[in-house]
């Protein structure tokens, strides 16, 4: 191969202070390791010789800790976008140290490629293998990576051996979007159905240098099932059997999407089992551990995503057995997998993770007590917005009991009352389509608030102002506030709030 074959550190001295990189990848699959944790050991050197080194980092989603991790703690990233995970960085994000942007991820394409976010100098890419004519196959995640590598000054690849590149070329479809009057339909009318190519193919005198490594990706493992996930998974799936009874979902079923966490994997788990829901379809951003297992199981017909963010025992068995799944999975780049206009033309089913939701049916993915960032919004907005029937669960307790993520308003809001379908916790199901502000809070105070917090969200609508929705302004944040004071929203007592 005639490329110039490089150290990580030789790549990372090619990126200078106030650069912005952008990475492939979609959580920690398929995000390069190697050359930002070089980065990271130069601003370090850099910090103690009093000199500045800081960069602005675009991603598909989030990193792992060779990324948001590393660079965060040697304080080298200066902006930030579109979400995260990392404790670090969040740490680092709420001390104000870094410049996070919330985006949602179907968008941050087009962003790039419309140039609100500046100027992309360097793409890193991680790859499984490089053609001489500049064709570079990605690992097991896309991303952003189609653009960064057409709109970037250079590209350096990591040349992951730790990948199978048997198994994952061919595995991609690799289509960019025109800018907009240009933009043609997207033309997917089924999960399965590919519309681009399994490269992406780039003028080779762009790639300034390849770095071989063999690094295993930094996948998250979850905790173990407990009965509060499994009851809302359960949950989940009889909400959507009473559905296809009663024919609002076809007797086909409808491709689903599904978020990440434990939540996501009990809700999966629980359809999988149920045998009245039939074999079904995902669109959906991410596929983990439990998608894979109901692919094998033949309850999951086909996958389409963004990335394989699975643990790393469970991308080896993919790889040892392509064969079987060749032919039920595709990963594509974020503003497919994530678009509206597919997932409103498909009728996707989302299932989201909320931190709380209001009584009226707002939800809050992203803030804790409205100021401190937690992940950041993720492909939940893409989804909701566009959603067949869009769903939001969580407990309806957090911190040992001492937060209702059932209260009067939310503290910040991301999806809002008219994208929001229903809201499941370990309580019960509020089903809120076709219902008014007054309706929804009766059905999410009745099924969906903890017993211990119901009469306090009850006494909350008794001294609220009457409207179409029903607030008192000066209270509506009243629990966070006793939260915030005494560590406990029990103790919210409304005669402290002034009307
Ligand atoms: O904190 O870890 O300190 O105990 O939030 O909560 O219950 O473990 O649930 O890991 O699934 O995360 C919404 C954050 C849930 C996530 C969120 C505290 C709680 C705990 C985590 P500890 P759980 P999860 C797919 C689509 C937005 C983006 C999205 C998320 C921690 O699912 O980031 O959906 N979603 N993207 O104690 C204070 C509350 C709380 C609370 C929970 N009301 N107040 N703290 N916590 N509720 C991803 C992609 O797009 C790639």
């Amino acid at each position: 191969m005639s490329y110039n074959f490089i150290t990580a550190s030789e790549a990372a001295s090619l990126i200078k202070d106030g650069d912005t990189i952008g990475l492939s990848g979609f959580t920690p699959a398929g995000t390069p390791k190697a050359i930002t944790a070089e980065l990271a050991k130069i601003a370090e050197e850099k910090h103690a010789r009093g000199e500045q080194f800081k960069i602005n980092v675009l991603t598909g989603a989030s990193t792992g800790d060779s990324c948001d991790g590393i660079l965060s703690r040697a304080n080298a990233i200066n902006f930030r976008a579109p979400y995260t995970t990392n404790s670090d960085f969040r740490k680092a994000c709420n001390d104000g140290f870094i410049r996070y942007s919330d985006i949602h991820l179907s968008q941050v394409a087009q962003r790039i490629r419309s140039g609100f976010l500046g100027k992309v100098r360097v793409a890193i890419l991680e790859a499984c293998e490089l053609t001489d004519d500049g064709k570079i196959y990605l690992t097991a995640g896309v991303g952003i990576s189609p653009t960064i590598a057409r709109l970037a000054d250079f590209i350096i690849i990591e040349l992951n051996a730790a990948h199978n590149k048997n198994s994952l070329i061919g595995m991609h479809d690799i289509y960019e979007l025109e800018r907009p009057p240009h933009r043609r339909p997207i033309m997917i009318e089924k999960p399965s159905d590919r519309i681009g190519v399994p490269y992406i193919k780039v003028d080779p005198a762009k790639i300034a240098g390849v770095v071989e490594v063999n690094i295993p990706d930094e996948a998250r493992g979850f905790h173990e099932p407990d009965p509060i996930t499994d009851k809302i998974g359960q949950n989940v799936a009889d909400f959507l059997v009473s559905n296809l009874r009663s024919g609002i979902i076809p007797s086909t079923f409808l491709p689903l999407q599904s978020g990440v966490g434990n939540i996501a994997n009990a809700v999966l788990s629980a359809l999988g089992k149920n045998p009245e829901v039939p074999a079904f379809e995902m669109y959906t951003e991410v596929i983990q551990n439990s998608v894979i297992d109901l692919i094998k199981q033949g309850r999951i017909k086909y996958g389409s995503t963004c990335s394989l963010s699975v643990t790393n025992d469970c991308l080896q068995d993919v790889y040892d057995n392509i064969d079987f799944f060749a032919d039920k999975l595709v990963m594509r780049p974020s503003e497919i997998s994530n678009c509206p206009e597919v997932v409103r033309r498909l009728g996707v089913i989302s299932m989201n993770t909320a931190i709380e939701a209001d009584i009226y049916g707002n939800v809050n993915s992203t803030h804790i007590c409205g100021t401190k960032m937690m992940n950041g919004i993720g492909g939940s907005g893409d989804f909701t917005r566009s959603a067949y029937i869009s769903i939001f669960s969580c407990p309806s307790t957090a911190k040992g009991g001492c937060i209702s993520s059932i209260v009067p308003m939310v503290s910040h809001q991301d999806h809002s009352e008219h994208s929001v379908n229903v809201i499941i916790t370990e309580q019960g199901v509020a089903d809120l389509r076709g219902k008014s502000p007054m309706d929804r809070a009766k059905t999410i105070i009745e099924n969906c608030a903890h017993p211990e917090y119901k009469e306090l969200l009850w006494d909350y609508l008794k001294i609220s102002n009457k409207g179409q929705t029903s607030h008192s302004l000066s209270a509506a944040l009243g629990m966070h506030q006793t939260f915030i004071e005494c560590g406990d929203m029990h103790k919210t007592n409304w005669s402290d709030f002034k009307r």
